[in-house]
């Protein structure tokens, strides 16, 4: 098996982005699967075409984008993207979409088609913490998600694509507010790895609720 993993650059007045720099940790074998790392920009007309340029190259089975979720404690699986591009803040490239479909004939939503519950449970499995998110926000990283997963459902089949975020890095949090969660990068990265091996290792999916009351 092959999987592409992708980090993006920094974005938000950040110096770097804890996404790319912990793909950088990953092991370039995770059970036995062979894993190709790239870093895309956090640009939303550029993000969907640099990951199409890797898949074009690489032909991999499995793509997992990787992104800041500052203000989140721990690593969080995307369940879901949605067809809406609605930016708080402008992207790398100046562009800030608002109430703009990132796909005008696609569907409202796709899920991602990784076993998210499986990898959540890998991960705490391995002790670390890890939760199901259900919602990847509307900025680059909402967006990276649906286009790939638009990609695999009318290009690439057989294609499958699941999306990460990460928390701050620990560093990163210096100066900011009180309580602003962290984690170190050495523990974000190996989060990622038995993510990623519960991907490598095509587990089953959990049957186990993780829903969320809101
Ligand atoms: N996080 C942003 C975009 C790039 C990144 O790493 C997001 O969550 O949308």
């Amino acid at each position: 098996m092959k999987i592409l993993i992708t980090g993006f650059d920094p974005f938000g007045g950040e110096t770097v982005n804890p996404a790319y720099e912990a793909v950088k940790l990953l092991p370039d074998t995770i059970a036995g699967a062979q894993i190709i790392k790239m870093e895309i920009p956090t640009v939303f007309s550029q993000c969907g075409p640099a990951v199409e340029a890797g898949i074009r190259e690489h032909h991999p089975d499995v793509v997992l984008n990787i992104g800041q979720a500052g203000g989140r404690s721990c690593v969080t699986v995307e369940r879901v993207a949605v067809n809406l591009a609605e930016a708080g803040i402008p992207d790398n490239a100046g562009e800030q979409p608002m109430d703009q479909p990132l796909q005008p004939d696609g569907p409202a939503a796709y899920f991602a088609t990784i076993p998210v519950k499986a990898v959540v449970q890998n991960v705490r499995d391995h002790g670390l913490p890890c939760h199901l998110s259900y919602s990847a926000g509307t900025y680059v990283c909402n967006c990276v998600m649906y286009n790939v997963l638009h990609l695999a459902a009318t290009k690439y089949p057989g294609l499958r694509a699941g999306f990460l975020h990460v928390p701050y890095a620990d560093f990163q949090t210096a100066g900011k507010p009180n309580g602003t969660p962290s984690a170190s990068l050495a523990s974000i990265a190996k989060a990622l790895e038995y993510a990623v091996e519960a991907v490598a290792a095509s587990r089953e999916e959990v049957r186990e609720a993780m829903g969320t009351t809101h």
